[in-house]
């Protein structure tokens, strides 16, 4: 049996059985990412569910694993060289969990290369931009009256929406074979609608970006990855 006992986090979220990986998580798009690759690979795991509250988040057990405060992060029992790994940043844990069940990273070094490229184009851009857009438009941003920030983010997602569009012109994942790329796009193009923003970013105009949703959310592991761990227990 793994002894996980040297993470201070499975003190206050404790692992049932502790050889199987760990995930510290809550169901937003850069959380359930992770919950669909291993649902995707089939990996053996246990979901604690870590809000965004700072009672959680910052809490000195979450800390401890994730010091940038943010989910997921991840405790595998089993690393690379057989003791246990602990690891934050949804995209770092997208590709070692790609190596380690040599799934979902693409074949050829070629596809590798752009499933690198499109997951670090989701960490960099999409991602950070369109979470901005959601603080100016749903949450407390949306209460500035200077209306630049707001229309900063909105030009932004437009043109970042603008790029997925065309990669996915003519085919159905974003990477050429469906991978992690596709987990971490996703789950990002859809907060829009939990944002509200699909108006006035204008996202009926891009005619690739809902097809590839719903090719996405039909995907049986994505169904259950998305609500995992569920919002509320
Ligand atoms: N770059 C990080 C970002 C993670 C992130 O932004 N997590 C948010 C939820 S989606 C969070 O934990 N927020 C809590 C906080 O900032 O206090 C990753 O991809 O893992």
């Amino acid at each position: 049996m793994a002894d996980l006992s040297a993470f201070p986090i499975t003190e206050r979220w404790t692992p049932e059985d502790p050889s199987k990986l760990q995930l510290f998580s809550f169901p937003t798009p850069n959380g359930i990412k992770v919950a669909i690759m291993l649902e995707e690979t089939g990996l053996p795991y246990e979901a604690h569910r870590v809000t965004l509250s700072d009672d959680d988040v910052k809490s000195d057990a979450f800390l401890s694993l994730s010091p940038n405060n943010k989910i997921p992060a991840i405790i595998d029992p089993d690393g690379p060289d057989g003791t246990p790994v602990g690891l934050f940043e949804s995209g770092a844990i997208l590709l070692y969990l790609g190596e380690k069940t040599g799934r979902f990273l693409g074949e050829s070094p070629s596809d590798r290369a752009h499933v690198t490229q499109w997951l670090m184009w989701q960490m960099g851009g999409l991602g950070p931009m369109l979470g901005q857009l959601g603080f100016f438009v749903k949450f407390a941003g949306s209460k500035i009256e200077d209306p630049r920030p707001r229309q900063r983010y909105v030009d932004e997602a437009k043109r970042l929406l603008s790029v997925a569009d065309g990669a996915l012109d003519g085919r159905d994942w974003i990477a050429g074979p469906y991978s992690v790329a596709d987990m971490a796009i996703a789950p990002w193009l859809n907060a829009l609608d939990f944002y509200g923003a699909r108006e006035i970013v204008g996202w009926h105009d891009f005619l690739n970006l809902q097809p590839y949703l719903d090719r996405f959310f039909a995907r049986e592991a994505v169904q259950r990855g998305k609500n995992i761990p569920p919002r509320e227990g």
